[in-house]
């Protein structure tokens, strides 16, 4: 099995497992990928993924025994993925264990909150084999770091240590090594436990701001707070308050 697939209280922990191969990704394991998200979405049970990798390293993107020339092809596969990670309507958190490189670095930044161990670093590889930065690379992280040190990233293919990788808002948080799977599924329990709808809306308004004028944002804001006000997490929410206690989140609608 290269992905292993894990039910939590709440959460799916979802490894990418070809731990002497750093992950790398093979056509076979972005059909497991996509499986296990899609088994994620299709349980009520179900409010949060948290993904990372087996072994020392959390993915060095695509295997490059396996390439072959039907680029287009296997990134037909590996787009379904970052489509659902981005469509998946509950918080994704990736806890980046070790070196991510390629497309593995890219899959990590298609996640919603992003932890990676201090000794963790990010590499835009492509350059080092002639490819540019794909599976939403070109799109995440002028985003996430601006135009010039997603240049710098995508030309020069250095490593990124997490740290530094915090700094520049390219992740959440980097964390010690020995405590980031400790933090990672805390944070996965605590938002299993969140309003997962209003937490879906949100994640989808976001999206759409990237490419609307602050006018039709306004109007999304508006339509999906009106969806996130009929959820009964919404009348606990406020109920919790007034009285004073812990919200009991369903993420039920
Ligand atoms: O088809 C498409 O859709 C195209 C999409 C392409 C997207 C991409 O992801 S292109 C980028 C592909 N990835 C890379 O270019 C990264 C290649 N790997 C590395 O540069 C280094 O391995 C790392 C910097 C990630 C880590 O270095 P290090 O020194 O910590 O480990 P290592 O010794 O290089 O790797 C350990 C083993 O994993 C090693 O095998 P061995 O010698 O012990 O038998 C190495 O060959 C293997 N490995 C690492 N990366 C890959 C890999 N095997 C196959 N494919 C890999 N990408």
């Amino acid at each position: 099995m290269t992905v292993l697939v894990a039910n939590r209280a709440g959460y799916r922990q979802i490894t990418l497992s070809r731990p002497d191969r750093l992950n790398a990704l093979t056509a076979e394991m972005g059909g497991a990928l996509l499986a296990a998200l899609g088994e994620a979405e299709a349980d009520p049970e179900c409010r949060a993924v948290l993904m990372t990798g087996a072994g020392r390293g959390f993915c060095a993107g695509q295997d490059l025994v396996e390439i072959g020339t039907d680029i287009k092809g296997l990134l037909v596969g590996y787009n379904a993925v970052i489509r659902k990670l981005r469509a998946l309507e509950m918080p994704v958190i990736c806890a980046v264990n070790g070196v991510a490189a390629g497309a593995g670095a890219n899959l990590a930044l298609a996640c919603d909150i992003v932890l990676a161990a201090k000794s963790a670093s990010f590499i835009e590889a492509f350059a080092k084999i002639g490819l540019i930065p794909d599976v939403g690379g070109t799109w995440f992280l002028p985003r996430l770091v601006g135009a010039a040190r997603a240049r710098g990233m995508a030309m020069l293919a250095e490593p990124l240590p997490a740290e530094r990788a915090e700094r520049w808002g390219l992740i959440w948080q980097a964390v010690d090594d020995d405590k980031l799977m400790e933090a990672a599924e805390a944070l996965a329990a605590k938002l299993a436990t969140a309003p997962t709808i209003g937490l879906a809306l949100a994640k989808r308004a976001l999206d759409a701001a990237e490419s609307n004028t602050l006018d039709r944002q306004l109007d999304l804001e508006r339509d999906l707070q009106g969806e996130a006000a009929r959820t009964r997490d919404y009348a606990e929410g406020v109920r919790a308050f007034l009285e004073k206690r812990p919200p009991a989140f369903t993420g039920k609608r």
